[in-house]
C-alpha cells in the first residue's frame, strides 16, 4: 500500500495545488500529558475492564468522542515518555530513527515531519501548549508553547514574537483560550491542522479551584495491585524509583505544608522541598491560594495528629494524589467539551478530524507507582479516540493493535498526501473509515532508554501481540514474558516456566525481527 502510494508521489506532489483547498479535512490534535486511559470513563466502562464498576472520573466531553466517533482499546506508545512520544507523533517514526529516546535531546528539526509536508501542501498549520522538545519549532505557521514542562498556575507562553507571562491564569484554560482565538482569526479558504498540546495533568498536580473543591472530597477505588510488594520480582521492578509511598513528595506533589511535617521525622522535609513548595504556591493568585492551602490543610492535619506509617500512609498518598490528579484532568476534559462545541457550533465538524490522545499512560496506583516509562500495559498504552461526523461511523470500539509510530502516518493519508517509506508507522485510515478492523501488523516494538533519571527504570524493548508481551531489560540482562489474557496485571513473569520454552523462542524470533525490520541496532547483536 505504502510503495503504490510512494510511486505516486511525484504525480500527487504536481497535482496538489489544483485540488480543492476546502474540499480537504482540517485535523485537531490534541494531546494531554501523562493521561491515563483509567481516568477516562468510556474506557473504563469497557467490556473487559476489571474495575469496570468503579469509574475514576466522569469525563462527559471525552466520552462523546467516543460516543460520535471511534475508541481504540488497544492503543499503545513505543517508547513511554514525553518527549520522545512528541517526537514520533511528528516523524512517525521510533525513537532511534529521530533521535529523540529521552526527555533531555532536542528534537532535529531539519528531518522529515508530517507538519512540515502538510504545511507545504497547503495547510495553516499551529501549535498552542506543550511543546517539550527543546527547540524552536518548525513547520508551523504558528506557534504558542509553554517552555519545559511548563506550569499550571499563571504560565509562560513562547511565540515567535514575544514571551508572555499570563498572570492569574491557569493552563489547560488558557491553552484552550488562545486555541479558540487561533481558531477564529484562521483563513477560512485553506484547510488547517492544528495541534493542541495540554500540559495536564503532568505532575505536580496543581488543579483548578473549582474541581479541587470537587474532588478534594471524592474517594477512589484502589486497584488491586496497590499493596504489591516487590517480593519475587526482577531487578527493574525492585530498582524503579515510582512509589507513591517512597517516592512521591508529600509537599510538592501532594501540596502539604512543610510546617505539619516538622515534628513528624519520617516524613520532615528537607530544605530544598520547602522552597519548591512555596515557589508552586507563588504562582497561584492569592485568593485562589488561600483557598487551596485551606483545603490541603486537612491533609497536613490528619498526618500531624495520626502519624502514620506504611500501608496507612499510602492508602491516604493515594487518595490525595487521585483527588489532584482527576481535578486536573477534569479541566482537560472540559477543555475538549469548548473545542468539539466550538466546531459543531460552527459547522466545521463535518470537515475537521478530532483526535484525544495523550503522549502514554500512567500508572495511578497500580503496583502502588505513579510515573511510566515501563513497557508493561499500563503505561504502554494511551487513550486514543478519533471523531469525524458523517465519515466515521459513531460508537464504535476498535481492539486493532495499533501505535503512535501510526500517527503521522494517518495524518497524511487522511488529508490526501502519500505517506512516505521512510515513515515506520501505518496509516489509520483504512479503521477509521470502517474499510478494515487490524493493520497487517501481528506485534509491536518497544524500546525505553532514559535511565537513570527520573525514575531509575532499566532500559528495555520488547514486543507485544495480542496476547503475550516479552521485553528484554538488556543493561541487566532479565527477560520477562507475560500471558495478558490470563494475567492483564502483568504480575507473573512466565520466562522461566518450562510450559512457554517454544513461545519464549518464537516470540525472541519476532522481537529479532522486529529489531532488523525497524533498524535499531542497540544492543548490537541478535537478542536471545
Ligand atoms: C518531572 C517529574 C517526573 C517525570 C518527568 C518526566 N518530576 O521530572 O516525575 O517523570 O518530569 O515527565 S516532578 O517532580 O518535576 O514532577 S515527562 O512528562 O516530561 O516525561
Ligand atoms: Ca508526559
Amino acid at each position: 500500500m505504502k510503495k503504490i502510494f510512494f510511486a505516486f508521489l511525484t504525480v500527487v506532489s504536481v497535482a496538489l495545488p489544483t485540488f480543492p483547498q476546502t474540499s480537504r479535512p482540517n485535523i485537531i490534535y490534541i494531546m494531554s500529558d501523562d493521561h491515563d486511559d483509567d481516568a477516562i470513563s468510556a474506557y473504563r466502562q469497557l467490556a473487559g475492564t476489571p474495575q469496570k464498576d468503579k469509574i475514576m472520573i466522569q469525563t462527559n466531553s471525552i466520552d462523546r468522542m467516543a460516543r460520535e466517533g471511534m475508541l481504540f482499546a488497544s492503543a499503545f506508545v513505543s517508547n513511554s515518555i514525553c518527549s520522545p512520544a512528541r517526537a514520533t507523533v511528528l516523524t512517525g517514526k521510533f525513537s532511534h530513527m529521530n533521535g529523540v529516546k529521552d526527555n533531555g535531546t532536542p528534537f532535529d528539526t531539519s528531518q522529515y515531519t508530517f507538519i512540515k509536508q502538510m504545511h507545504k501542501s497547503g495547510y495553516q498549520t499551529a501549535i498552542i501548549g506543550k511543546w517539550h522538545l527543546h527547540i524552536t519549532p518548525s513547520g508551523f505557521d504558528y506557534f504558542s508553547i509553554l517552555p519545559g514542562q511548563g506550569v499550571y498556575y499563571s504560565p509562560r507562553f513562547v511565540r515567535a514574537k514575544d514571551t508572555t507571562i499570563f498572570r492569574e491564569g491557569y493552563a489547560t484554560e488558557e491553552i484552550t483560550r488562545q486555541t479558540l482565538e487561533w481558531l477564529d482569526r484562521r483563513k477560512s479558504d485553506k484547510p488547517f491542522v492544528l495541534m493542541m498540546h495540554h500540559k495536564a495533568p503532568h505532575r505536580n498536580w496543581v488543579p483548578a479551584l473549582k474541581y479541587l473543591e470537587m474532588f478534594s472530597k471524592m474517594k477512589f477505588a484502589e486497584p488491586a495491585t496497590l499493596f504489591a510488594d516487590t517480593t519475587g520480582r526482577g531487578k527493574a521492578f525492585r530498582d524503579q524509583k515510582m512509589s507513591i509511598l517512597n517516592d512521591m513528595n508529600l509537599c510538592i506533589d501532594l501540596k502539604i505544608d512543610p510546617n505539619y511535617l516538622e515534628d513528624i521525622p519520617h516524613l520532615k522535609p528537607p530544605a530544598d522541598q520547602i522552597r519548591e513548595y512555596q515557589h508552586q504556591m507563588d504562582l497561584i493568585p492569592p485568593l485562589v491560594r488561600e483557598r487551596i492551602q485551606e483545603i490541603y490543610s486537612e491533609r497536613g492535619k490528619i498526618l500531624r495528629n495520626n502519624k502514620p506509617q506504611g500501608r496507612e500512609l499510602l492508602a491516604l498518598k493515594f487518595q490525595w494524589y487521585m483527588q489532584d490528579y482527576m481535578a486536573c484532568v477534569a479541566s482537560v476534559d472540559e477543555s475538549v467539551g469548548n473545542i468539539l462545541n466550538y466546531l459543531d457550533s460552527h459547522h466545521l465538524s463535518e470537515n475537521t478530524i478530532v483526535f484525544y490522545t495523550s503522549d502514554q499512560g500512567f500508572y495511578l496506583g497500580e503496583n502502588g507507582w505513579f510515573d511510566k516509562r515501563f513497557m508493561y500495559d499500563v503505561s504502554m498504552k494511551t487513550p486514543l479516540l478519533v471523531r469525524w461526523k458523517g465519515h466515521i461511523r459513531p460508537n464504535v470500539v476498535s481492539r486493532a493493535l495499533v501505535q503512535n509510530i501510526d500517527l503521522a502516518a494517518t495524518f497524511l493519508d487522511l488529508s490526501g498526501m502519500p505517506v512516505p517509506n521512510e515513515m515506520q508507522g501505518l496509516s489509520l485510515k483504512p479503521i477509521l473509515l470502517g474499510e478494515s478492523k487490524k493493520l497487517s501488523r501481528p506485534s509491536l516494538y518497544y524500546h525505553y532508554y532514559e535511565y537513570p533519571d527520573d525514575h531509575n527504570v532499566h532500559p528495555h524493548l520488547g514486543v507485544r501481540n495480542e496476547q503475550y508481551k516479552l521485553i528484554y531489560f538488556y543493561t541487566i540482562n532479565e527477560w520477562e514474558l507475560y500471558d495478558l489474557k490470563k494475567d492483564p496485571d502483568e504480575q507473573t513473569n512466565l520466562i522461566a516456566n518450562p510450559a512457554y520454552k517454544r513461545l519464549i523462542h518464537s516470540l525472541k524470533e519476532e522481537l529479532n525481527r522486529q529489531r532488523s525490520h525497524y533498524k535499531d541496532l542497540e544492543p548490537a547483536g541478535s537478542l536471545n
